[in-house]
């Protein structure tokens, strides 16, 4: 039995197991036992963790794999010729499988393990977008990108002269998709959307929006950081070019995460990182690179990181990502009712198509202090800008509180959340009459 194997099956993550064998629809509270942090008070409070979308906790059989992996299998890969480098290398493959099966991409050696998503849109920037942007092509984003999605190719327009056009905003937080229509023309190379967004909850059209793209003749990029753990998630259906996720956003650790790209994009794409791993030859002359992945993961990568997020696909898939999206679905139904019933809160982003995802503006408080009084009732929320700052300013708005949902949550943290905004704004003189 391999360690992935025996990781999964420890006592501590047996209870998961169990509550992932049953039926129908999840019951947070059992599941919330499989990750130790959840039962540690917080200034004195349960811990009511509502930042999912910044990072989620980890349940005690990703802990564990990560810890058995340095304690029973830690070698470099790829390298060595004995045993435990041969062991570690088929660890970190295996968990390369388990990501490809979770994307559902035709083979392996479509997945790429990054740093996570930030990383996985600069290698397509740089590999991609240098080798193939000219001046003058144009690049499609949308409002409601994180700044990971825009930043890397601001930088990569500055190089190669190409442009940004940016796909407007509704009222309601979705895009507009006529406008989307009316942007794809000759000169698009690129469409880089976000699936899910961290700021606004919206679930955008990503199936459509690739077919149109692909209609023009353009490469679509995917950022998926929002999405695979909380819904299903196939990119053979989607038809994109490349998606990008981030493992600790899916119950995994930090430090490690993914960028699929269609075979016949990643096998003509250059390097952009150069060093050990990465080539075939090495000469003072010339160098010659491996073959995708391998070509863009230079040096030693996060093996034990790898191994960890395996596992934590694991887990995530044995509960079912439609029991997860189903159970935060309602979840966020309850929650937005709860909210429109507290006098002066707003909600931002309000699409017909959400995940689970609340943010808002109360009358009066600024976010900062929203946030730092919830926090003393131990409810743990983002307050800011979220790293998408051009969505705070078609909202006319500094920044929002957001509460982010994830599995082990339940209606117990709503009730908390909204106990503990009703306190902000009695410190605040009161709630608007
Ligand atoms: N894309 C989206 C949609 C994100 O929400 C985030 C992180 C990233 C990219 C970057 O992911 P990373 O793992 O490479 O950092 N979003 C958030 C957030 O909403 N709060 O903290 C980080």
């Amino acid at each position: 039995m391999n360690a992935l194997a025996t990781a999964a099956s420890t006592p501590a993550a047996s209870a998961g197991a169990a509550a992932a064998a049953a039926r129908g629809p999840l019951v947070a509270a059992d599941l919330a036992r499989d990750f130790p942090i959840l039962s540690r008070p917080v200034r004195g409070k349960r811990l009511v963790y509502l930042d999912n979308g910044a990072t989620t906790q980890k349940p005690e059989a990703v802990i564990e794999a990560e810890r058995r992996f340095y304690r029973e299998s830690n070698a470099n890969i790829h390298r060595g010729v004995h045993w435990l480098s041969q062991h570690a290398t088929d660890l970190y493959e295996q968990a390369r499988e388990r990501v490809q099966r979770l994307l559902n991409a035709a083979r392996a050696d479509e997945i790429v393990f990054t740093r996570g998503t930030t990383e996985a849109i600069n290698l397509v920037a740089y590999s991609w977008g240098r080798a193939n942007l000219k001046a003058g092509d144009e690049i499609v984003l949308t409002g409601m990108e994180h700044h990971s999605n825009i930043v890397p190719w601001q930088l990569i327009c500055e190089q190669t002269g190409a442009v940004l056009k940016v796909v407007p905003l509704t009222d309601r937080g979705e895009l507009q998709l006529d406008a989307y229509e009316a942007l794809l023309g000759p000169r698009t190379r690129l469409v880089s959307v976000v699936h899910v967004s961290n700021a606004l909850g919206t679930v955008n059209p990503v199936a459509r929006m690739i077919e149109r793209a692909h209609a023009v003749g353009a490469k679509v990029l995917v950022d998926g950081a929002q999405a695979v753990a909380h819904q299903g998630v196939d990119v053979q259906a989607l038809g994109c070019d490349f998606y990008a996720f981030s493992g600790h956003k899916l119950y995994g650790p930090t430090g490690i995460g993914a960028l699929y790209g269609r075979r016949e994009l990643l096998a003509a794409m250059p390097p952009w990182q150069g060093g050990g791993d990465m080539i075939r030859t090495v000469s003072f002359e010339r160098s010659t690179w491996a073959d995708a992945p391998q070509r863009f993961e230079a040096g030693t990568p996060n093996i034990a990181g790898a191994v960890g997020l395996g596992v934590a696909i694991d887990y995530v898939t044995a509960i079912g990502l439609d029991r997860i999206a189903e159970h935060e679905h309602r979840l966020l139904a309850h929650a937005t009712e709860a909210a429109q019933r507290i006098p002066g809160l707003r909600l931002i982003g309000t699409a017909a198509h959400k995940a689970g995802i609340l943010s808002f503006v109360v009358d009066g408080i600024h976010p900062h202090d929203l946030g730092t009084i919830l926090d003393a009732e131990g409810v743990a929320i983002r307050a800011g800008h979220h790293c998408a700052m051009p969505v705070m300013t078609r909202f006319g708005i500094p920044g929002t509180a957001r509460a982010s949902f994830a599995l082990y949550n339940d209606e117990n943290d709503v009730a908390a959340l909204v106990a503990a905004i009703a306190r902000a704004q009695q410190m605040f003189g009161g709630p608007p009459r």
